[in-house]
C-alpha cells in the first residue's frame, strides 16, 4: 500500500520536472583573453571586479587550473571533447569559415549533459567552425554545429569578433540576414566589393593585420560582402549575449540546464558599451574586463532572483592568458598603469610559459561548496568527465580520452588534482607536482606583435614552480635526471595509444 502511493506520487510529481531538479544546473561562463591577474579576487589592484569576486567569496578559488592550450580553438575544442587537441591535426587558431572541427555524434561535454536530461545551450563566442567539409552556408542552413555536437539550442558569434563574417549564428541560420542581400566570405581571395581597411577611415586602427574588410568602421581578418542588416553592433554584444543568456536560463528554469556563456570580452576588438567607456582608467581593455564583470554580475542576480542559485553550479573562466595588444591599437599598452595581467606568471596568450594558459576558475556552488581557495593541478579537459562522473554517465576508453573524473576536487571535497598536465603553445610543456618542464624548440622565443615572451628555447628547461613560480630559474642542468623523468611522462601522454581508462 505505501509503496504504491510513493509510485503514484512518483509518477505525479517526475514530468513536473520536480526529480530532474535534484541535477544541479551547470552555468560555465568562459571569458576570452582574460590573464590570471586580471581580476581582483587573483590579485590585481589597479581594477575592480565586484562581481567576479563575489563568486569566489562564496565559492572555490583555484590557483592551478589550465586551459589545454595559449589560444582559443584548441582551449574550446579540448574543454568540450575531453581530448587534447593537439591529438587532432586542424585545431590551431581556425579561420571564420573553417567546417565544424568536433564530429557530430561524438562524446562531448554538451552531449553527456543533454544524454542525462539536461537542456543545453551554447551562446557567445565559438570558434570551432561550422557546417561540413564544404564550409558553413551563410545563407542557408549552416550546419552540422553546436546543435548536431549535444547543444539544444545555441545563439553564437561563429569565429571571433576580429574575423568576418560580423553576424550572429541562432541555432542554423542567421539572425536578420535578408534574402536580397546575401554574404559573401572569403579568407582566401580580395573580394573587391567588400569595404576595405583603410588607415584613414578606420574608428579602430589596426597595429597588426585586421586590415581585410572594413566593418562598422573597425578592420576585420577576411573579406565579406553583404549581411548588412545582420551585422552585430559591437558596443552591443556584451548586451545582447547577457540577454539570450538570460533568456535561456528563465525559460528553462525549472528543468536542469547547462549553460556555455562564452563571453567575447575582453578579446579584440575590444569596442566596450558606452556606460563602461572611460570606467576603468585603463583604456578598452580594462573597460572590457568591468563589461565582462557585469556579465557576470547580471547572470548571477537572475539565478538569485530565481532562486536558482543553490542548485546551480557556476563556474568563472577563462580559455587562454592575457594580452595587451593583439592587433589593434587600443591604447591597452599606454593605459596600462602598472597593472599586471598575467599577475605572478610568466609570459601570456600565445605563450608556453604559464601565463599561457594557467587561468582564473572560480566554482561557486552555495548548496555544497564552502568558500576556500585550491592549489589542486586541473585541465579544463577534465571537465568532460567530472560532469559525466556528475551525471553517472559511463565513458567508454575511447571517449574524451584526456579527461580525468575530478568531480571531488572541482566539489571541494579534496585538493589532490591531476599527476601531470601538458601545456600547449606549438612548443609542449608538462607539469608534475612542482615540476615543469619545456621541451627545447627551434620556434621563435619572444613574438615582437604582441610583446610577450612564448616560452620557447633550443634548450630544455626545467622550473620549480613552487619556488619560482615566475619561471625565472631554468633547473635543467642541475637536474637532468627530472628532465628524462618529466620527458618520459610527455611521450607517454602523447603517444596516440594513450588512454586514462580501459
Ligand atoms: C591572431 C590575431 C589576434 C586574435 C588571435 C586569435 C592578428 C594580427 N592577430 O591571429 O587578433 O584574433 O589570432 O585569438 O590577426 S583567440 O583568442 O581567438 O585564439
Ligand atoms: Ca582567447
Amino acid at each position: 500500500m505505501k509503496t504504491s502511493l510513493l509510485i503514484s506520487l512518483l509518477l505525479i510529481i517526475e514530468p513536473l520536472g520536480i526529480l530532474a531538479q535534484q541535477k544541479p544546473n551547470i552555468v560555465f561562463i568562459y571569458a576570452d583573453d582574460l590573464g590570471y591577474g586580471d581580476i581582483s579576487c587573483y590579485g590585481a589592484t589597479k581594477i575592480n571586479t565586484p562581481h567576479i569576486d563575489a563568486l569566489a567569496k562564496n565559492g572555490l578559488l583555484f590557483t592551478n587550473v589550465h586551459a589545454s592550450s595559449a589560444t582559443c580553438t584548441p582551449s574550446r575544442y579540448s574543454l568540450l571533447t575531453g581530448q587534447y587537441a593537439w591529438r587532432k591535426q586542424g585545431t590551431g587558431v581556425t579561420p571564420g569559415d573553417a567546417a565544424l572541427l568536433i564530429k557530430p555524434g561524438s562524446v562531448t561535454l554538451p552531449a553527456v549533459l543533454h544524454n542525462s536530461g539536461y537542456i543545453t545551450a551554447a551562446i557567445g563566442k565559438w570558434h570551432l567552425g561550422l557546417g561540413d567539409e564544404n564550409g558553413p552556408d551563410w545563407n542557408g542552413s549552416i550546419k552540422p554545429g553546436p546543435l548536431e555536437i549535444g547543444f539544444d539550442y545555441s545563439f553564437i558569434i561563429p569565429a571571433t569578433g576580429d574575423r568576418v563574417p560580423c553576424v550572429f549564428v541562432e541555432n542554423h541560420t542567421v539572425v536578420g540576414l535578408d534574402k536580397n542581400d546575401p554574404i559573401n566570405v572569403s579568407y582566401k581571395i580580395k573580394l573587391k566589393d567588400a569595404i576595405q581597411y583603410d588607415q584613414n577611415n578606420a574608428v579602430m586602427k589596426s597595429s597588426n593585420g585586421h586590415n581585410q574588410s572594413l566593418i562598422n568602421g573597425i578592420g576585420r581578418i577576411g573579406y565579406m560582402t553583404g549581411g548588412r542588416s545582420a551585422l552585430w553592433k559591437d558596443e552591443e554584444i556584451a548586451n545582447t549575449l547577457t540577454s539570450k543568456a538570460s533568456h535561456f536560463i528563465i525559460e528553462n528554469k525549472s528543468k536542469p540546464f547547462f549553460l556555455y556563456l562564452a563571453t567575447h570580452d575582453i578579446h579584440v576588438p575590444r569596442v566596450p558599451n558606452k556606460k563602461f567607456i572611460g570606467k576603468s582608467g585603463m583604456g578598452a581593455r580594462g573597460d572590457a574586463i568591468l563589461q565582462l564583470d557585469w556579465t557576470v554580475g547580471k547572470i548571477k542576480s537572475l539565478l538569485d532572483s530565481l532562486h536558482l542559485t543553490k542548485n546551480t553550479i557556476l563556474i568563472f573562466s577563462s580559455d587562454n592568458g592575457p594580452v595587451l595588444d593583439d592587433g589593434y591599437a587600443d591604447s591597452a599598452v599606454e593605459k596600462l598603469n602598472g597593472h599586471t595581467p598575467a599577475g605572478p606568471l610568466r609570459g601570456g596568450k600565445y605563450s608556453v610559459f604559464d601565463a599561457g594558459t594557467c587561468v582564473p576558475f572560480i566554482i561557486s556552488y552555495p548548496g555544497k561548496i564552502k568558500q576556500d581557495v585550491s592549489d589542486a593541478l586541473i585541465s579544463q579537459v577534465d571537465l568532460l568527465a567530472s560532469f559525466a562522473s556528475l551525471c553517472n554517465y559511463p565513458l567508454t576508453m575511447n571517449d574524451a580520452p584526456d579527461s580525468y573524473d575530478l568531480l571531488d576536487v572541482l566539489l571541494g571535497k579534496t585538493k589532490k588534482g591531476r599527476d601531470h598536465l601538458i601545456e600547449h603553445a606549438g612548443t609542449f610543456a608538462v607539469i608534475q607536482a612542482n615540476w615543469k618542464y619545456i621541451e627545447p624548440s627551434n620556434r621563435e622565443p619572444y613574438d615582437k606583435y604582441v610583446n610577450i615572451e612564448l616560452g620557447n628555447n633550443k634548450l630544455p628547461q626545467l622550473y620549480d614552480l613552487q619556488k619560482d613560480r615566475g619561471e625565472k630559474n631554468n633547473l635543467a642542468e642541475k637536474y637532468p635526471d627530472k628532465i628524462n623523468e618529466l620527458a618520459e611522462v610527455l611521450k607517454k601522454v602523447k603517444d596516440p595509444s594513450f588512454r586514462i581508462r580501459n
